[in-house]
């Protein structure tokens, strides 16, 4: 009975892992976005970037300010650079994961 309820439980805990598991596969998948560079600002972290669809986001083109996961990824870039770039919502502060310049 108590092995039981202790195998349903060790199901429920790794059915809930495999879920996260997939969430973060969904995400590797997703495509980089173009964008162009408009300002890159290393002490506050942040780069501003015209920058096409943001399809994981739902956010269309524009111009906007994104924080950036690691200031080390604005050494090699500057104004008017192309880049494809990887942006998510962490914690409700879009933010720029991966920035690649494009050649
Ligand atoms: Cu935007």
């Amino acid at each position: 009975m108590l092995n039981t309820i202790i195998s349903n439980m060790i199901a429920i805990v790794f059915s809930g892992i495999m879920g996260l598991a997939s969430v973060s596969c969904a995400h590797a998948a997703d495509v980089m976005t173009s964008g162009e560079v408009r300002k890159v600002d290393k002490a506050a972290k942040r780069i501003t970037l015209k920058h096409g669809d943001i399809k994981n986001l739902g956010m269309p083109g524009m111009t906007m300010t994104f924080g950036v996961q690691d200031p080390a990824m604005l050494n090699q870039l500057k104004v008017g650079d192309k880049v494809k770039f990887f942006a998510e919502d962490l914690k409700g502060v879009i933010t720029a994961t991966r920035i690649e310049r494009d050649k």
